[in-house]
Order: structure tokens, then sequence, then C-alpha cells
């Protein structure tokens, strides 16, 4: 008799793999279950990709960076899934330090960029870099113009009341995004000038959704004038001729060291290593320039999309990814992110 084994009960379930009930809840040859934390058409591509190459069959789940961390969290006594791909880096990192993921030096490293390689080692080799994407300001052109409102430049111009209710933003604890837009507010102003900073930005934010993503596509169709998130997502709206204009902000904004871990005690360790490995291959990272997502890939083999936000040209600051992935400040920000912020009035 043969069961459908479910992999996840929420979000975005791509394939189910039929498993034998005997084999259920133990080790199976050829199959690899990944929570993916990156955009859903990135996720199935690589899925067919890696089932084409491998013959491993992939049953994924596409959420969000902060769900899926909680969601490795609670399943810590019984893991359900093998491998996370995608996302910024710092739940990755928490998750490390919780003793969630497995250890595991890919043969690829070596190929990869210094950031991404020193990413692996200050992680103790439980997470690695896949891409690097710079945070920013995306506004839709059309909108500001007949709301007759400024341009932004900077952060502290998403400030000003002719933006109230124009901005949105994904909510911290669900979206690694907005935890990175969280972390670097605090790490560029200081905890209080930070924290002051959110309060009054919130007056401004219509939504805080779940996902990272969702600014971006809200911003494209015009249900917002303004969206706080990754400057790729924004040029591949752009590209697809979406009225958007995107930046860097004046003042300097943070970045985010696109992560793949192992789930410690997933029931296909073999298989997951084989994934996490062709996530850093070039031919995986390459799925990016081919459906024109122009984050910055690690593997230095993989191809560099000219339309790529340039970091060079970009005033980045020196955002400690490391800092703001320990359990301690990841955990402490988002509880006063939700006490001190989202918990006020607008
Ligand atoms: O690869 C595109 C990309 O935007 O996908 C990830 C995703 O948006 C993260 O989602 P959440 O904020 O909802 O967690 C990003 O890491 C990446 O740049």
């Amino acid at each position: 008799m043969v069961a459908l084994r479910s992999v996840a009960l929420a979000g975005v379930l791509f394939s189910v793999s039929a498993v034998p009930a005997f084999a259920q809840g133990q080790a199976t040859v050829g199959q690899v279950t990944v929570y993916c934390s990156i955009l859903e058409e990135q996720c199935r591509e690589g899925a067919s990709m890696f089932e084409r190459a491998t013959g491993i069959k992939v049953s994924m789940v596409r959420k969000s960076t902060g769900e899926v961390y909680a969601q490795v969290k609670a399943e810590a006594s019984n893991p359900r899934g093998d491998i996370w791909w995608g996302g910024p880096g710092e739940p990755h990192l928490q998750a490390a330090d919780e003793g969630l993921l497995d250890e595991y030096k890919s043969p690829r490293l070596a190929e990869l960029h210094d950031w991404a390689q020193r990413h692996a080692e200050q992680s103790k080799f439980r997470t690695a870099g896949i891409y690097l994407g710079a945070l920013g300001i995306g506004y839709n052109t059309e909108l500001l113009k007949k709301k007759g409102m400024p341009e932004p430049k900077c952060w502290a111009d998403l400030l000003d009341t002719k933006f109230r209710d124009e901005i949105q933003i994904a909510d911290p604890s669900s979206s690694g995004t907005a935890y990175l837009f969280l972390a670097t507010t605090v790490q560029r102003l200081g905890e209080d000038k930070g924290f002051d900073y959110l309060k009054a930005l919130h007056k401004n934010i219509n939504q805080y959704t779940k996902s990272g993503i969702a600014p971006v596509k809200a911003t494209a169709l015009g249900e917002t004038t303004v969206g706080i998130a990754f400057m790729h997502d924004m040029l591949t709206q752009i590209l697809q001729g979406a009225p958007i204009k995107t930046l860097a902000p004046c003042e300097g904004t943070g970045y985010e060291t696109g992560s793949v871990s192992i789930i410690k005690g997933g029931k296909n360790p073999e298989a997951a290593r084989k994934f996490l490995d062709f996530t850093l291959s070039p031919e995986a990272q390459n799925i990016n320039a081919k459906l024109k997502i122009n984050s910055i890939p690690s593997n230095r083999n993989a191809e560099l999309s000219p339309d790529a936000p340039k970091f060079s040209e970009i005033k980045l600051i020196d955002y400690d990814t490391p800092r703001w992935g320990t359990p301690a400040e990841r955990s402490r920000l988002l509880k006063k992110f939700d006490t001190e912020v989202k918990a006020l009035p607008r």
C-alpha cells in the first residue's frame, strides 16, 4: 500500500513523493525534502534540474526564511526536512548556533568567492553562502507622480508624512528580508535611535506582509507606492516592464548573504549533501540569470548578469551578519519589534 508523504501542512507544496508506508520515518534512498526560501520559480527550476541530474525525487515546500527557521526548530525532535535552500543568512546562523543544522564541508566550497567561504567558516560549516543581495527602496514611478510625492533618496525620506500608508515591508519574524532591514536599521543608527526610526516609519506602513517579495510585487502592481526589499528583486520587475525605480538609500544599506544548510537529523542526509553541492554549483546558480533574478552568485564560475546591481556603486554599511544572526540578538530584536513597534497604533 502506498501512502502519501506530506512534507508540510502550510506553505506551498510543489511535489509530494509517494513513499511506501514501511519506509515512512525511515532513511530512504533517492529522495530529499527541501525547505526553499528563495522565490517560488527558482525553487521549481532547481528541483527539476536536480531531479533530472540525479534521479533523486525532490519534495519541496516554499516558505519565508523566518518561517522555515521556526519550522526547523519546531521539528527538531523529528525533522521532516533535509535541506533549507536560500534566504538571508541570519536565520540560518541562528539555527546553526542552536544545533539545528549539520556540519558539512562541500567539495564545492573552494569554488566560492572569499565572502561565501568566510560565511561557511563563521558558521563552523553549518551553512554556506550562495548569493549576495543589497537591500533598497523601490517605488512605483507612476503612483509617486500621480500622488505628488517626493522622490525618496534616503532611509530618512521615508518618514515624511506624505508617505502615510504608502510604504510596504514584510514582517521581520516571518521574512528574512525584513529582519535584515530591522538589523540594518539598528546597526546604522544604534538601538535607541534605530527603534525610534522604526516607530516613526510604522506610521507610514500600509502592511507588514508575510514574505519579503510581496512588497516588490505590490509596488509593481501599484498596490503600494513604496516597497522596502532587495534591489535585485525590484530590478526583476523593472526588466519585466513594471514602472518601478529602485535605489540604494543615501545613508548606506545592509546586504544579505543568501544561505543553504543541511537540517540536522533529516531522514536523507546523503541526498541532502548532494543537494547542497548542487546549490553551490555554477549550473544551479545560473538559474538566477536565466530567470532574471540578479543577486550576486557565490560560485566564481557562475554567470554574473550585467544587469545585477553593482555592489561597488552602492553605499553599503559594514553589515555584521554573524552578530545579527546570533540567537540572542535575533530573538531579542524580533521580540522588541513586536512589542515596541508592531503593537503601536498607526
Ligand atoms: O533569490 C531572490 C530572493 O529574493 O529570494 C529570497 C527571499 O525573498 C527571502 O524571502 P523572505 O524575506 O520572505 O524570507 C532572498 O533571500 C533572495 O534575494
